[in-house]
């Protein structure tokens, strides 16, 4: 059946009001796919967001939508007058479709904005930073043992980069021989890596509701003002540790090039960047973090790029079934990319605990 077909087919099981008039494929996301659809009701035009739930990674993905309802609802109650994400209903009630291909279907709310995928605006950096300070604050109070763990161990470094040894050892695909230096590397940092989450699961840290995916494209932005409206994609809220979220997200944001750049001599760790994010991030959650949760700030950012290096390197490894490829190889060239990034984190780890700490004084 062709998108637009389909798109029409889930859009009357969820009741959409009007006539299917035009759609946009969303690129963003290595995972689900997700489009822009409008329709025409009268004289006016109105868009929705329409996704397709990746279940080789989202095994249980009702359970993801019980989540997103507790969240949603939560962050609701408290802050009535924010935007938040709202989804549609079947006949029956669900906020979720199964098409008869046995594919789950969602749809949502569109709300005008743009996102920012690279960028070099530091009032944005900041502006970012904040987004994901305040969804951390307005969690804080939300009990998160009432969540599904619906990607069982997703941010444990350290059981990540087991399954990558265990991987390399069994080198089904015979792939091993591409990325000799790449496996060395992660090699040699694997204790230093998978440190925080093993303290995370001796109870070193307080547990608390992450988001689990804090790229800057899931935070939405007024066109005009270019101020933050709402942090979207919440597959992945889940109970974890808070630094992760600040990592991920200065993993992302402070990369001078893209995710999965080519050329690693463009990819640098920019402490500007670094700064105006910490600005943000920091003016909004620093009194609720713990002294040990700040200090770990800069091993987080290392320890989820390297973790992200070795998961890419792991989906190349056995054959690129996880996340989403435009060209042979792409896993590996993202595995370069977040090596070389977690790299120059590493290097410039001093500076980087000296600007947390100039952060925290400021504010
Ligand atoms: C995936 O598809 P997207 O962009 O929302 C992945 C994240 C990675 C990210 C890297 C469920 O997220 O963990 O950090 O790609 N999500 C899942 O770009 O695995
Ligand atoms: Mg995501």
């Amino acid at each position: 059946m062709v998108m637009f077909e389909k798109l029409t087919e889930v859009g009357a099981q969820f009741r959409l009001p009007g006539k299917f008039y035009a759609y946009d494929t969303i690129k963003n996301g290595n995972i689900n796919s997700t489009f822009k659809v409008t329709y025409r009701d009268g004289e006016t035009l109105k868009s929705y967001i329409v996704q397709k739930i990746n279940t080789n990674v989202f095994h249980n993905p009702e359970e993801i939508m019980e989540n997103i309802d507790h969240v949603t609802e939560h962050i609701r109650e408290r802050y009535p007058n924010e935007v938040s994400l709202h989804f549609h209903h079947t006949a029956e009630g669900k906020n979720y479709l199964y098409d008869e291909d046995g594919s789950f279907w969602r749809v949502m709310n569109y709300v005008d904005s743009i996102t920012f995928d690279t960028c070099d605006d530091l009032a944005v950096i900041s502006a970012t930073g904040e987004a994901f300070g305040h969804f951390q604050m307005q969690l804080s109070d939300f009990d998160g043992s009432i969540l599904h763990e619906t990607i069982p161990d997703f941010h444990n470094t350290h059981k990540r980069l087991d399954k990558l040894f265990d991987d390399v050892a069994a080198n089904k695909l015979g792939r091993n021989a591409d990325c000799e230096d790449e496996i060395e590397y992660l090699s040699s940092v694997r204790y230093k890596a998978g440190q925080l989450s093993e303290r995370y699961a001796n109870g070193d840290f307080p547990i608390r509701v992450t988001h689990n995916d804090t790229k800057s494209n899931n935070v939405l932005f007024d066109r005009i003002t270019k101020r933050p409206i709402v942090v979207i994609d919440l597959d992945t809220v889940m109970p974890g540790m808070a630094m992760y979220d600040f990592g991920d997200a200065v993993r992302f944001i402070c990369n001078t090039a893209a995710e999965d750049e080519p050329d690693v001599r463009r990819v640098y760790f920019d402490t500007s960047k670094f700064r105006a994010f910490c600005k943000g991030y920091l003016g909004e959650v620093k009194h609720a973090l713990t002294k040990e949760e700040i200090d770990s700030l800069v091993l987080a950012a290392f320890s989820i790029t390297v973790e992200l290096a070795s998961r890419f390197l792991d989906d190349y490894l056995t054959g690129d079934t996880y996340f989403k490829v435009n060209y042979p190889g792409h896993n590996l060239i993202r595995t370069r990319c977040q090596l070389q990034l977690a790299k120059d984190i590493l290097r410039k780890s001093d500076e980087l605990k000296w600007i947390v700490e100039e952060s925290i004084k400021e504010g």
